[in-house]
């Protein structure tokens, strides 16, 4: 119905427009929930960022992977991370800045960003299923030397729910290229988070803005409800 604020069944509130997904060809990817990012004494809390800013994605992003996973929908996590050698991270990237540690340097949750060690792991809440997919990235990106593309083509795969963190870093990075290959991203805003709130604001209007530039920007409730009424 025109001028209504009620939702029609199965179209997501989404901004800048209303989005109707085919569920099938939807896939939720959560992005590098892990406990480098999430908790003190990983990557995050390295770079000088208060880790606790995070946690507030927790929650929504708990709320649609329940959901997908009562409706077969494919989830897909991702891990940035390297390998023990550090023969993936250009020291353009181990090299910058002034961090307490530095990438594969020893912490408390193991070594700094590397693959197979505590802080790489993904959190306890939102810890994938075996029949899960998990994607293992060296760059910020989820496409970048990834199998990615792969994944996406064998499940027939048009459309992404994406969530994770942090909001202007790894998901935008990963929206764009997304974007740039053909997929529609619905990025959830309640499920994405930044160390710091203003770059989490200024990453969502990015995405929606000039028509949806990059893609859609929804809440979790808001995607919640399209695929209640959809999926049943
Ligand atoms: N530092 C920061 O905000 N993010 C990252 O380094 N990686 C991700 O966003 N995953």
């Amino acid at each position: 119905m025109l001028n209504s604020a009620k939702p029609t069944p199965g179209v997501i509130s989404a901004e800048p427009e209303p989005i109707k997904l085919d569920w099938p060809a939807t896939a939720l990817l959560i992005i590098d929930m892990q406990r480098d990012f999430m908790e003190p004494g990983g990557f995050g809390e390295t770079l000088g960022n208060d880790v606790s800013q995070l946690a507030r994605a927790v929650k929504p992003i708990g709320a649609l992977l329940k959901a997908a996973r009562d409706t077969g929908m494919l989830v897909i996590h991702t891990r940035e991370g390297h390998l023990p050698d550090l023969s993936d991270a250009p020291p353009a990237k181990v090299e910058r800045g002034a961090p307490s540690l530095r990438i594969g340097d020893p912490g408390p949750m193991g070594r700094i960003l590397i693959r197979g060690e505590a802080g790489h792991d993904i959190i306890p809440e939102l810890y994938p299923l075996d029949s899960e997919v998990v994607i293992d990235k060296p760059g910020k990106g989820a496409f970048y030397a990834t199998e990615l593309t792969d994944v996406l083509e064998k499940y027939g795969i048009e459309n992404l729910l994406v969530c994770g963190v942090t909001t202007e870093v790894c998901v935008n990075t990963t929206v764009r290229e997304a974007n740039d290959r053909g997929y529609r991203c619905v990025v959830i805003s309640d499920g994405c988070a930044s160390y710091f709130p203003e770059f989490h604001e200024m990453g969502l209007k990015m995405i929606k803005a000039q028509g949806g530039i990059f893609g859609w920007v929804a809440d979790s409730a808001a995607v919640l409800e399209a695929m209640k009424v959809s999926t049943t």
